[in-house]
């Protein structure tokens, strides 16, 4: 409505506002202490750490909002094209210290606090990590969302506000003790709560069919139950620029219908129990990382999250006045962060047919250009495939209009290609069988404009293994750049500027500036003085702290002591899976323990001095991966005691790996273990973490391994391991018999069956032996060696020889370490976030002009 006095108004409030809250000292400590005042009703004259990091938090929290606000503004106000990440997961790690480099304040409340006599380091310390995610997927998502906001696109993530994240992980006699991760306790001061921000979401119910006032027929989706998501916004503030993107996570509510009727008939009980089968809905992250479990509730949380979000983006877009159907492609576009969040292809088919009244095949055209696909993995236990029966029972609509979409691309099929039996139920939505059943990644495909992969060679085997069939089909109808490529990267904000200060300074000091931070390639500059003793000192200085730090940790955590001085730290975290092999590197470990042991005193006293350190959860109802936990520890307790070696060879397990620990784990490496066999791990994201943080990498030639051994040489990894092309013929070759075992591997595997890691623990003994038989009686397929660690141990012990061999040679392991650091600047998010917005999204550049100083 025109408001002739708009302008006036806007004024007025401008000067009440003054301007953006101040980035200066005093203005940053009155923020702190008015919040500890009038939020936390804390006295101001004497409030703990605890309230200090809130308050400090709120006081962040307020500018994040006025630069969220306004980035929101301009984007409306231009009109620009918007993309939704749709994600079941965020690792997002702490905020406060990202928010304050992000804002570029961290100086100066460095100073505020440190005048009022608090310290910021200590104040980190006390944020609890959300931790909504389980491993690579999820910390993808959060390093992209950093990206995003620094690239200046018009991107919104939208996930779930699970009530408890990703378990904590506690160690108790060696084996893994879940324990919930109830990271809403003490309120989360980074969030804003949406109340007004609502949507109903249906489950079950049925389908009626009527005609409309054109005598169309319609699909009319009723009864059932019906469940409210209300929005928590979460500011992402994008780093050297002034905007702020956002990260919106829902909560399942009662739908208010229910609660009404309930209460009217006094039945105040029941109306509990609706409010906590709701909120049921969005309560616990699933802890599966590669495995697909199908839980009725898991599809509940797909839907409930996917309906909210295609709801409040469509509503975005429906806004602006005069728009028509016809611009939604060129205005929204959506990306599918794996087939977890694929019900909202039929979805958006659902709203724009049965809801805004779009003929069939109209929806469709407009659906398939705006939605894009990226896969993350190849693993089959992976691959989402849903009952049919299921998705009839919770979303009739639903499958009638999958059976359509099915249907119809069949018919799409045939006319091209004539009929072509065994590919066409390849292609089919539809498995066949006892069960029929939906493979959420063939209707991800038929649904999307553009389908990645997140690696070079993982793309690849997207392709052949995955959907050779729709490869050939998309050529043939002219779309041959339907499968691309986009590697991964992580944000060297988080990975080396929070996590590493001290390599961070040292890479602006070298360079001159810290422009590195926005352009990673420029870290090549480094190269030039890889001949500098100064540098070459700087660096194993920085080295050495960060060991000395994680050293504390250990000790604090473990009660293990470790010498940062003169061992070798060799790192693996990541979750606990077969096709990770943390069991080769056990072998590994175990087979160095008897090599030291048989040598005299003085040929030890030659040996490099080695930490091994494994980290990661395991999904709670993997046994194998439990075991594995339980035998790393064991290995431990063996070693660690040993007054013949453990001056020489340590070995740990770090409980319950997360983001937080992770900045502190991943700087102190020299070398870390990436070591899947080839062809199963799509990317990895810490192999980039751990090099630009100045490691060498210990690895097979998969996932994005393949390209940091491309851009930083062949002689800064130590490589090892079957090649991917070679895998199926090693498991072939292996089935009839042909499978040699090393002496080195078997003189391991007879240990370990002799019970001289079980400790006298008959439970943990038979497991053990379970985990060696299965790989030494090979059958082939799962039931033996399928991840061929028989094969690749002998040259995973060659690749560790030259390790030490590098690292007896200290000048040049520090001149490998920083030319291999500073050839990483492929491997940020900034360039992944680029190819996305250029090859798939097609966004422009939105990036909000620097506020007005004075009041209008
Ligand atoms: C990881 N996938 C890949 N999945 O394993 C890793 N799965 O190679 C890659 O670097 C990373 O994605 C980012 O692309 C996962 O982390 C899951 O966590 C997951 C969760 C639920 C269901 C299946």
């Amino acid at each position: 409505d025109f408001d002739p006095n708009a302008d006036a108004k806007r004024n007025k409030i401008w000067q009440l506002m003054e301007y953006y809250l101040g980035p200066d000292v005093g203005s940053i400590q009155r923020g702190i202490v008015n919040h500890v005042e009038y939020t936390l009703a804390a006295t101001r004259f004497s409030f703990a750490t605890e309230e200090c990091y809130r308050a400090t938090a709120f006081s962040i929290r307020d500018r994040l909002i006025e630069t969220f606000n306004d980035t929101n503004e301009f984007f409306t106000a231009k009109d620009v094209k918007r993309c939704y990440y749709l994600s079941l997961e965020f690792l997002l790690g702490r905020a406060m210290q990202n928010a304050l480099v992000n804002l570029d304040i961290e100086p100066n409340y460095k100073k505020a606090l440190a005048d009022i006599g608090y310290n910021l380091e200590e104040l980190y310390e006390h944020e609890h990590d959300p931790a909504l995610g389980n491993g690579g997927l999820g910390r993808l998502a959060a390093c992209f969302l950093d990206s995003m906001a620094t690239l200046n696109y018009a991107v919104w993530g939208y996930g779930i506000r699970y009530t408890y994240g990703i378990f904590e992980q506690k160690i108790v006699e060696g084996r893994q003790v879940e324990h919930p991760d109830y990271w809403l306790v003490t309120a989360n001061p980074w969030e804003i709560e949406r109340p007004d921000v609502t949507y109903a979401v249906r489950f079950y119910g049925h389908v009626d069919t009527y005609k409309d006032d054109k005598g169309r027929e319609r699909h009319r989706w009723t009864g059932g139950e019906i469940v409210q998501a209300m929005a928590y916004d979460n500011p992402i503030p994008g780093f050297d620029t002034y905007n702020t993107i956002n990260l919106r996570l829902w909560k399942a509510c009662p739908g208010k219908e229910f609660d009404f009727h309930a209460f009217n008939r006094g039945q105040f009980l029941d109306a509990v129990k609706e409010r906590q089968r709701a909120e049921y809905i969005s309560a616990v992250l699933y802890p599966n990382d590669n495995t697909w479990e199908g839980k009725e509730l898991r599809l509940k949380q797909q839907y409930f999250f996917v309906c909210a979000t295609i709801q409040d983006c469509l509503r975005r877009f429906k806004k602006k006045e005069g728009r028509s159907w016809d611009e939604l492609p060129s205005k929204v576009c959506f990306q599918l962060n794996d087939t977890h969040p694929t019900i909202a292809i039929p979805e958006m088919m659902r709203l724009l047919i049965d809801i805004e009244g779009l003929d069939w095949d109209k929806a469709w055209d407009l659906t398939r250009q705006c939605f894009n696909y990226t896969n993350h993995t190849v693993l089959p236990e992976a691959l989402e495939k849903w009952p049919a029966h299921l998705i009839e029972k919770l979303l009739p609509r639903h499958l009638l209009l999958i059976n359509d979409i099915n249907y119809k691309f069949l018919c799409e099929v045939r006319e091209s290609w004539g009929d072509v039996g065994e590919k066409l139920s390849k292609m089919s939505i539809y498995q066949e069988g006892y069960e029929k059943m939906i493979r959420m990644a063939n209707m991800a495909v038929i649904g999307s404009n553009k389908v990645n992969g997140v690696a070079a060679i993982h793309s690849e085997l997207v392709k052949k293994d995955l959907f050779p069939e729709f490869v050939d089909y998309y050529k043939a109808k002219g779309q041959p750049d339907k499968f691309v490529n986009v590697t991964n990267g992580v944000t060297p904000r988080r990975w080396i500027h929070c996590a590493n200060r001290g390599l961070s300074n040292l890479f602006s000091e070298w360079l001159g500036s810290d422009s590195w931070l926005k352009e990673l390639t420029m870290l090549q500059g480094l190269v030039n003085h890889l001949d500098s003793t100064e540098l070459q000192k700087q660096w194993a200085d920085v080295k050495k702290q960060n060991k000395v730090k994680l050293t504390k940790w250990i000790k604090l955590n473990c009660d293990i002591d470790l010498d940062p001085e003169n061992m070798l730290f060799d790192i693996q975290v990541k979750r606990i899976h077969e096709y990770k092999r943390q069991l080769i590197n056990c072998f590994y470990i175990i087979h160095r323990y008897f090599k030291l042991k048989k040598m005299s005193p003085g040929d030890r006293d030659k040996q490099v001095k080695r930490a091994c350190l494994i980290g990661g959860k395991a999904a709670p109802g993997y046994a194998v991966a439990k075991t594995i936990i339980k035998l790393c520890n064991n290995i431990g307790l063996v070693l660690n005691n040993d007054p013949d070696t453990s001056k020489y060879l340590k070995c740990v397990f770090m409980p319950n790996y997360n983001v937080s620990n992770a900045q502190t784990i991943i700087p102190a490496s020299d070398i870390s273990q990436h070591i899947s066999t080839a062809g199963t791990e799509a990317s990895g994201t810490s192999n980039m973490k751990f090099v630009m943080n100045g490691g060498l990498i210990v690895g097979t030639m998969d996932g994005a391994n393949v390209e940091i051994r491309e851009e930083c040489g062949e002689d800064t990894m130590f490589i090892f391991g079957a090649l991917e092309p070679e895998v199926a013929g090693i498991r072939e070759k292996a089935k009839n018999g042909n499978y040699p075992i090393s002496a080195e591997l078997r003189e391991v595997m007879d240990a370990i069956v002799s019970g001289k890691f079980s400790l006298g623990d008959g439970e943990a003994h038979s497991e053990f032996v379970g985990l060696i038989e299965k790989i030494r009686n090979n059958g082939g397929g799962y039931n033996g060696d399928f991840y061929i660690l028989c094969h690749d141990f002998p040259s995973y012990c060659k690749a560790n020889e030259q390790v030490d061999a590098l690292y007896k040679d200290q000048t040049n392991w520090i001149k490998t370490s920083i030319k291999a650091a500073a050839s990483m600047g492929k491997f940020t998010t900034d360039r992944s976030i680029k190819e996305y917005g250029q090859i798939i999204w097609k966004l422009e550049d939105a990036e909000r002009p620097a506020p007005d100083q004075s009041p209008m």
